[in-house]
């Protein structure tokens, strides 16, 4: 299927937190949040790209409270992606389970509804916040003819805007906040409090080898909640440091063959063999291109992710299998928001104007106009 979409793609930037300037130029349409790009890609690619671009710019968005962090997610998710997602930031999906953690969510979205934690997906009708909290514990009020469970498939609750609760399908993609709670653990020189990641000295990168299998989705998801995204090889040095990584996780640390090889950040654009980085590039580009003898083989049902083989080379996997993964960040990410700001009790301020040709406050503001033929794809 292939259709024209025309939209109008602005760049402005606004206030977020006090002294925390931001880019936003992204603009939500009825497909979802879009940013124009100059290389023509698939919605599927285009919808990786941005998740790719959301880990690298958008690094301060979270809220510091007396109650510890808040982010919110304006890109909408199923529950279970939104669950996985918070848990993946070291953080869980926020509930309003006392009446400061409602205020403080009330605060942080524009939304007519965001989900909450609030869930009966083990037992239906047995509502409990994901740290456990029943709902009978929680001070809440139904919104009009809720909770209706409606045709018994709803089993997650929404937080709308007058504060009431409504059940609604959990499958159903919206906007949700992820909490953390204030803790002392120390950072490394990789900016985590994951020992796990692993600095380079020359590459000035840090690296995670994730021994928990997932496919190229989910592994590229995790490592974007962890501030970075599955690694992009850029030079010799740091395939040098990749292949010492690997060389920690010897293959009989594996069951079976699981530990011969790991999704890396490159993947075949349009399925026809355009073997380019996530961030976009040719791999010859991006510097590194070199594929193990016979691959890529596009073998099975068709194999358009990337993967990095114990030999130092580049195969071809299927996308949707369950393998390791190597992540790569950068030290400086995600970035600490000015903390002392916001202890002074500086006043938080959403932008809620998505109507952005009506933002008068806007200091920079470019306008380009352009079309781009968008083919549907699977969703994220
Ligand atoms: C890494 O950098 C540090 C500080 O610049 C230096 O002391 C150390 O020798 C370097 N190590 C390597 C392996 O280059
Ligand atoms: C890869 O294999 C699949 C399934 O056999 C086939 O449909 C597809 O055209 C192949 N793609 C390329 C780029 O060779
Ligand atoms: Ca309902
Ligand atoms: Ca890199
Ligand atoms: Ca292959």
């Amino acid at each position: 299927m292939k259709f024209i979409l025309k939209y109008v793609v602005l760049g402005f930037c606004f206030a977020f937190m006090d002294g925390v300037k931001f880019r936003c130029d992204y603009k939500y349409t009825y497909l979802g949040w879009l940013k124009y790009h100059e290389i023509p890609a698939t919605w599927y690619d285009a919808r990786l790209q941005c998740k790719f671009e959301d880990a690298l710019k958008f690094s301060c968005d979270y809220r510091y409270t007396p109650l510890g962090w808040f982010k919110y997610h304006e890109i909408p998710a199923t529950w279970y992606d939104a669950r996985l997602q918070c848990q993946f930031e070291g953080g869980i999906l926020a509930s309003p389970t006392t009446a400061e953690m409602k205020n403080i969510m009330l605060e942080s979205f524009c939304k007519p509804e965001i989900l909450t934690g609030i869930h009966a997906t083990f037992s239906k009708g047995n509502y409990h916040s994901i740290d456990g909290i029943p709902l009978s514990s929680i001070p809440h009020e139904w919104a009009q003819y809720e909770p209706d469970n409606k045709n018994n498939a709803e089993q997650c609750l929404t937080l709308n805007s007058d504060g009431k609760l409504s059940d609604v399908r959990c499958e159903e993609p919206r906007p949700y906040i992820c909490y953390r709670r204030h803790s002392k653990v120390d950072v490394t020189n990789c900016g985590t409090p994951d020992p796990e990641y692993l600095f380079s000295n020359q590459t000035k990168k840090c690296y995670k080898f994730h021994t928990n299998r997932r496919t190229f989705k989910r592994a590229q998801f995790a490592c974007s909640a962890e501030g970075g995204h599955l690694v992009i090889i850029n030079s010799d040095e740091e395939l040098k440091f990749i292949n010492e990584l690997y060389a920690k996780y010897p293959l009989s640390k594996f069951l079976g063959t699981f530990g011969s090889t790991a999704f890396i950040g490159f993947h075949d654009w349009d399925e026809s063999a355009d073997w380019r980085t996530l961030d976009g590039h040719p791999l010859q580009e991006a510097g590194f291109a070199k594929f193990s003898p016979g691959q890529p083989d596009n073998a099975t049902t068709g194999e358009y992710c990337g993967s990095l083989l114990r030999n130092g080379l580049l195969n071809d996997m299927l996308c949707e299998i369950h393998y390791p993964f190597i992540c790569e960040k950068r030290p400086d990410y995600p970035e600490v928001c000015d903390i002392a700001s916001a202890e002074d009790g500086t006043k938080y301020v959403r932008n809620c104007d998505t109507d952005i040709e009506d933002d008068k406050q806007s200091t920079e503001e470019i306008e380009t106009e352009t079309e781009i033929d968008i083919r549907m794809g699977p969703i994220y």
